[in-house]
């Protein structure tokens, strides 16, 4: 059962105000979103990126609960070695089972790029962890540089737009499919602004006996240029332009969990955010067009694959 609003009121915040996130930063708001769900006892491992840096400033910290700092590229290692651990000192009767939850978040350059390989390791040995990516699209802690996540024609420090290049050549590493071939019990996108759906999933995710990983869209005021008052709106667009569908799958069955009958055109998105301002000029309509195409057939590809779960399920 998903938590009421008011359960979530009452308990205690796993991460503090006092952080040095920017303000707006969809960030901070995914990771109280995620704690609420998970409960206590919970430990958390976290790859550098704009959240370790900015909840852990020595000598002080805004975690309230068991928190370790892991390298950029592996923190999924890293709590796959404190569940081992946990694993052995209850089975050799030096600590009681406290059904402890274990969850590693990661930007995507930590997670699309450099620490891919980690993930996948601990996804395919079958550690008991969640694995968060908070997704803006970008390296944003060290200045707002390209990643696999980021999508074609945005503007960003590795591909800036000029006269010759309308921003990033690529599109964007489908990365919540490569996880979901790896047939682990629980894998779903989901929002910064659609919190039901974020907490449902979340409680879905601590529940599996199994790795779970949740790839979340983490609208980034700085890195995507818009005002921080908008952070909600933005996150809303991407999912009502296609551009971030939201679905799960469970033990192999994909399913939609956003449904949106009259889609709004990708262009809706673009405006919304200064990075793509030049996408906005008449030589790079063409840029729009593929960005367009590259939704289109990915939403197709999804509906497939959540129907044929339909007929197989
Ligand atoms: C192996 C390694 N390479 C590069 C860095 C420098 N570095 C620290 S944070 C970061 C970017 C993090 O980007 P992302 O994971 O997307 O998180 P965000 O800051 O966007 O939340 C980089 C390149 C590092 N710490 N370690
Ligand atoms: S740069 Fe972006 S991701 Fe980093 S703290 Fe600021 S808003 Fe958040």
């Amino acid at each position: 059962m998903v938590k009421t609003l008011r359960e979530m009121t009452e308990q205690a915040e796993g991460l503090s105000s006092g952080h040095s996130l920017c303000a707006g930063c969809a960030e901070s708001i995914i990771v109280r979103q995620v704690l609420h769900a998970v409960g206590q006892p919970v430990v958390v491992a976290c790859a550098t990126g704009c959240l370790e840096i900015a909840t852990s400033r020595f000598p002080t910290t805004a975690w309230n609960v068991p928190w370790i700092h892991s390298a950029f590229e592996n923190a999924a290692s890293t709590i796959s070695g404190v569940e081992a651990a946990y694993r052995a000192l209850v089975r050799k009767g030096r600590m009681p089972e406290k059904n402890i939850k274990f969850v590693a978040f990661g930007g995507d350059g930590a997670t699309y790029d450099i620490g891919l390989q980690w993930l996948s390791g601990a996804l395919e040995r079958g550690h008991r962890f969640i694995y968060i990516c908070l997704n803006n699209e970008g390296y944003m802690n060290t200045g707002i540089q390209r990643s696999g996540a980021t999508i074609q024609g945005t503007w960003t420090t590795t591909t800036p737009a000029g006269k010759v290049v309308p921003g990033k050549p690529e599109w964007r590493k489908d990365l919540t499919a490569i996880i979901a071939a790896h047939h682990i019990p629980y894998v779903a996108q989901a929002a910064a602004h659609a919190w039901k759906d974020l907490e449902t999933k979340v409680e879905k995710a601590a529940a599996v006996d199994g790795p779970a990983f949740i790839n979340v869209l983490s609208p980034c005021t700085r890195g995507w240029r818009y005002d921080p008052s908008k952070t909600m709106e933005i996150s809303k667009l991407a999912v009502e332009t296609r551009l971030w569908p939201l679905f799960e799958v469970e033990n192999g069955v994909w399913r939609l969990t956003y449904k949106s009958t009259a889609p709004k055109p990708v262009t809706d998105w673009l405006k919304s955010q200064d990075r793509f301002g030049h996408l906005l000029r008449p030589e790079n309509e063409h840029v729009v067009e593929s960005i367009q195409r590259n939704v289109d057939r990915e939403w197709a590809w999804l509906q497939r694959q959540c129907s044929l779960a339909t007929v197989t399920a």
